[in-house]
């Protein structure tokens, strides 16, 4: 039987779409192994007691090395492994170009256009955020 994770339960992971000239930043997983090579919206976990955006900043820090300022909540909430669930922010970089940082999540990143952001092999959890994000460019 599947089963919703209560609201109460679920820890929230945040992942940014992160734009520069109209293009989407996706990112390479190098761990942990069941997820390595495939391409996300980089992010990790809420930790307790943080604000969601807070913990984007500090989780596009940690990984990238870049500074970024939260824009909007892309509307809706995916399921990753109970108890997570996947929120998505937009949010803009200050200058700086991100970098996969050493011993962090990412050995590869890619800037899209709109017409090849289905060529990189998307975690299966994220196609779906990917494609509300699409979308919303495509709505402005
Ligand atoms: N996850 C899935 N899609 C994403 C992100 C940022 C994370 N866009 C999944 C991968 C891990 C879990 O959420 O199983 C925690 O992420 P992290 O803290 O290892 O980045
Ligand atoms: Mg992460």
């Amino acid at each position: 039987m599947t089963r919703t994770t209560p609201e109460a339960e679920r820890i929230v992971v945040v992942g940014a779409a992160l734009f520069d000239g109209g293009r989407l930043l996706a990112a390479r997983r190098s761990a942990p192994a069941d997820l390595a090579g495939r391409w996300e919206l980089p992010g990790g976990k809420v930790e307790a007691g943080e604000r969601p955006e807070d913990a984007l900043v500090r989780e596009l820090r940690e990984e990238l090395g870049v500074d970024a300022e939260p824009v909007d909540r892309v509307p809706g909430t995916w399921p990753l492994r109970t108890p997570y669930v996947l929120h998505v922010w937009t949010a803009r970089l200050r200058p700086g170009s991100p970098l996969p940082q050493p011993l962090q999540d990412h050995d590869e990143l890619r800037w899209l256009t709109p017409d090849r952001i289905w060529e990189v092999d998307w975690l299966d959890q994220d196609v779906p955020a990917v494609r509300e994000v699409a979308a919303s460019i495509g709505r402005g």
